[in-house]
């Protein structure tokens, strides 16, 4: 693939402006949700977290469960587990599936609670941070945990504005931050990852090469799923002509004269991936 020839590079200001405020709120918390999306458990995990968050408790949430291809990110969920990571795989479709959530962050809540009682202070209620990359579900899971929209949410990246408190529940209090990136995208293959789930602002991305990586990617780990859908595969680069010419017959993506309308192949190719139009996929692999 010719990724480096058009490297992917994302760090606007308000990503800075996040990461500040964040080490700026972090005395005040207790407990660090991380949330990485499940189709994607190494491309979108923050790669400095241990940075930003120094010492704090982490709670490591996988989002999206019920997208991803199990046997693949089931053995990211052990690996993370070997490292010693608590980790914990939601499907936020299922309004239920937060209690879990909620019960893994009990024992911080007690725990910090008898300190200070040891301390002669008054219980408070527990203060927990969410961090992840942009579009990964942070709104999504506090407005499951609070019962009701608390904060706005969308498939697509940067919708969360502001970091801002909300409270779950009397004894819960929850800040919400906007999706972060870092500075250089050093790995290209999980930042292409990254911008095919939505992670990435899609006005900065080239659509022809965004729509080729999702073919390569797909016809290597998902020839099926892609079989099914187009009733063709990419074998190699060389036959990305007939490739396209096939899903553009097949979709209806025809100018007059049958020639190809290649901007409109590409975009039902990246469409079809945000809608999850090839069932559970995982983009990324263990080493
Ligand atoms: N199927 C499915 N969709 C989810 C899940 N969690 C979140 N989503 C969807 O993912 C998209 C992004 O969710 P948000 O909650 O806005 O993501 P965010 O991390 O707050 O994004 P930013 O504020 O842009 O950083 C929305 O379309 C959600 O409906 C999940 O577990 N399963
Ligand atoms: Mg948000």
């Amino acid at each position: 693939m010719k990724m480096n020839n058009n490297p992917i590079n994302w760090y606007p200001g308000h990503f800075a402006k996040t990461r500040r405020e964040i080490k700026e709120k972090l005395n005040l918390i207790d407990v660090v949700y991380e949330v990485i999306d499940a189709r994607m458990p190494k491309s979108s995990k923050i790669v400095d977290i241990d940075d930003l968050t120094k010492e704090k408790p982490r709670i490591l949430v996988m989002t999206k469960y019920d997208l991803c291809d199990r046997k693949e990110t089931d053995k990211f969920i052990a690996y993370y587990q070997q490292q010693g990571y608590d980790v914990l795989a939601l499907d936020l479709t299922q309004p239920a599936s937060v209690k879990a959530l909620i019960l893994k962050s009990e024992p911080y809540l007690k725990q910090m609670n008898e300190k200070r009682k040891a301390k002669g202070m008054k219980p408070r209620s527990l203060r927990v941070l969410i961090m992840g990359v942009p579009n990964v579900g942070k709104s999504t899971l506090i407005n499951r945990l609070v019962g009701k929209k608390a904060t706005q949410v969308g498939n697509r990246p940067g919708v969360t504005r502001n970091i801002s408190w909300i409270r779950i529940h009397k004894d819960m209090e929850l800040l919400d931050t906007p999706g972060i990136l870092w500075p250089k995208l050093e790995n290209q293959e999980e930042a292409h990852n990254l911008a095919l789930l939505s992670s990435i602002k899609e006005e900065i991305l080239d659509a022809q090469e965004m729509a080729l990586f999702a073919l390569q990617k797909l016809s290597s780990l998902y020839p099926e799923a892609l079989q099914k859908r187009y009733g063709t595969v990419l074998e190699k680069d060389e036959d990305i002509p007939q490739v396209l010419e096939t899903i553009a017959k097949k979709r209806g993506a025809l100018k007059k004269g049958n020639q190809i309308d290649e901007e409109k192949v590409y975009n039902i190719i990246l469409q079809d991936v945000k809608n999850n139009a090839f069932g559970p996929i995982t983009l990324d692999r263990i080493a």
